[in-house]
């Protein structure tokens, strides 16, 4: 394969206010020349090549892992920083105290400050992307401007990148901007910025996937959020997977979980051998758009194109599908290396480190071999339970919406929402114990609704009456469910095995949603009638599954307590419904 050079010239299929940006741009940074991507597969070789010869990128084993690299971040750099992410928008009030607030004026003068000059020595890509398929109608543009061929690269795995994208943002006339440098990966120069009212990003010194691949968290959540607001859409932070039973009838769900608690391996979960004839059909692991259709259902597109996983846990039986597909054309992010430069990382069940994730001689004594928060980059398309339906310009239907949380206790393993106004509640009182996926603790118990806390671009309070509005304009509403695969015994061991068998789970729910499963109605919402989950051929002694679906009505008047506190600190905003709901959960926990 031929390896492609830069192309320094715009084409001439880019709209004008395109390459006037652009030549704004980088009469502000001064890169030594600009590289217009057209997302060809020798422009991909010519960035892995230029990573290789510049040291940014490790060939791993070309036998056992053909087209596969390790990338090894600044060691300060390895996770979205929460605390330096900011909503600008003119009135503090819209971005909500979720979100780091900073006047747009006072932002741009920071950001400037920053880019001066900081692409010297530089090449500046520019990259058109599309999140969704490029025929769809829910599809939207952005152009990722950014100094690092890691980031170029990347964008092509997760993203429909160059010409084609170039073109339908051409017909589209409007597009998010995206201005990215990798500054000197100073934590102290550290900034990302939104800009929703203007459709606009900058983000600086950072190269990890949330704060600098774009089109991810920023474009497709934070700005498509503030977008669907107005436009009467929702973008949330759910995996989208299709169930396909054994009379071959699919049913599409999206899930909701934070991150680092399993998303990317429910959406390609593989069924036990317990259950024969139930295939699993992945549409997207981390982002879904919805949109009311025509028909009074509710449909989804995965905007992304790939996965940016968490690797460590990773191996044949927690995750068959996602260890196949990263055995080759894939760029790994801080995990471990073995003596034949193979990738390593905990939880694989074999081969042995030498080299971890900083390039030291490995020593269990400093830390794990891989980051915690390593991950792996990788075509969608790579997947084997990959569905086409992944394309279809429409999307797929929604049966149910599924919330889900790490907590150890409190939340049983499945429970229903009495109607739509009630599984927003449920939504917005998610709470989840803190991962590696962000800067900071890790374990403690915090509120994530939706688990959107760090990804939604406005105010909780209108965000949850945005929920409510969506309620009024979908005819056909799917259930609303919450899940918990991570509730442990008074021992600490967790309760569910998790992994392939949560498909009994999801079984149930859609089940349910055809009026075909039993359940019993406690305070929180219907639980499973025991004989309604299908347990054949797990091992699971009684006592335990009535741990697991057990619902403890002191814990939960405490919850509901502190799900109450939790809203007031969102104001006048928070809807009154809200509260309402809430109010009747209180009601109905009251001892009799
Ligand atoms: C992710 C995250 O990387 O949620 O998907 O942090
Ligand atoms: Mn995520």
């Amino acid at each position: 394969m031929a390896i492609a050079s830069d192309r320094l010239e715009s084409p001439a299929r880019a709209p004008v206010e395109l390459a006037r940006w652009v030549e704004q741009v980088a009469a502000r940074t001064r890169p030594d020349r600009v590289h217009w991507c057209d997302g060809s597969e020798s422009e991909y070789r010519m960035l892995i090549e230029r990573m290789l010869a510049a040291g940014e990128l490790l060939r791993l084993n070309p036998a056992s892992f053909p087209g596969c690299y390790l990338h090894r971040s600044h060691p300060t750099d390895v996770a979205r920083v929460e605390h330096l992410t900011f909503v600008c928008t003119g009135q503090r009030d819209q971005a909500g105290p979720n979100n780091n607030w900073m006047a747009p004026a006072e932002a741009r003068r920071k950001m400037e400050a920053l880019f001066d000059g900081c692409m010297r020595g530089r090449t500046l890509y520019v990259i058109p992307y599309c999140m969704g398929p490029l025929d769809s109608p829910y599809a939207r543009c952005g152009v990722e401007i950014t100094d690092s061929a890691y980031v170029a690269a990347t964008m092509r795995l997760m993203t429909r990148m160059g010409t084609a994208a170039l073109d339908r943002l051409a017909q589209d006339g409007s597009f998010v901007r995206g201005l990215h440098s990798i500054g000197e990966l100073d934590p102290s120069r550290r900034f990302i910025m939104h800009f929703p009212e203007t459709l606009e990003i900058q983000s600086f010194g950072s190269g990890y996937g949330g704060n600098a691949l774009l089109g991810k968290k920023c474009h497709a959540l934070r700005i498509a959020g503030w977008q669907a607001r107005h436009e009467g859409w929702l973008a949330e932070h759910m995996l989208i997977v299709g169930i396909e039973n054994p009379s071959g009838e699919t049913h599409y769900i999206a899930c909701a979980f934070p991150s680092a608690c399993g998303k990317t391996n429910l959406a390609m979960l593989v069924p036990p051998a317990s259950m024969p004839g139930w295939t699993i059909h992945t549409i997207g692991d981390d982002i879904a758009w919805l949109h009311p259709g025509p028909d009074g259902r509710l449909w989804a597109i995965n905007p992304e194109a790939g996965f940016f996983g968490v690797v460590p846990g990773t191996n044949a039986h927690t995750n068959r599908h996602a260890f196949d597909m990263i055995h080759r054309d894939t760029i790994f992010t801080n995990v471990g290396l073995t003596a034949d430069d193979e990738p390593w990382w905990e939880g694989l069940d074999v081969g042995q480190p030498v080299t971890d994730w900083q390039g030291r001689p490995y020593d269990p004594a400093t830390g794990p071999a891989a980051h915690p928060n390593s991950r792996f980059t990788v075509s969608a398309r790579q997947n084997p339970s990959y569905s086409p339906m992944t394309d279809d310009p429409q999307g797929v239907p929604i049966t149910a919406l599924v919330f889900g949380g790490r907590r150890r206790r409190l939340a049983p393993l499945v429970f229903e929402a009495r109607d739509w106004q009630h599984g927003v509640l449920v939504g917005a009182a998610m709470a989840s114990e803190t991962t590696a996926a962000a800067t900071g603790d890790v374990g403690v118990v915090r509120r994530d609704p939706m688990a959107m806390k760090p990804f939604a671009g406005y105010h909780f309070g209108d965000y949850w009456q945005h929920w409510l509005d969506m309620g009024e304009r979908i005819a056909q509403k799917p259930g609303i469910y919450q899940v918990n695969w991570f509730r442990r015994d008074a021992a600490g061991r967790f309760l569910w095995p998790g992994y392939g068998e949560n498909l009994r789970v999801l079984a149930w729910i859609i089940e349910r949603c055809q009026g075909r499963a039993a359940a019993d109605d406690t305070p929180i919402g219907a639980i499973p009638r025991r004989t309604a989950l299908n347990l054949s051929g797990l091992d699971l002694p009684d006592p335990m599954i009535a741990e697991l679906l057990s619902v403890n009505p002191a814990e939960w008047r405490q919850e509901v307590e502190e799900i109450g506190r939790y809203l007031d600190e969102f104001g006048a905003r928070v809807p009154e419904r809200l509260r309402r709901e809430l109010d009747g959960v209180r009601r109905r926990l009251k001892p009799a």
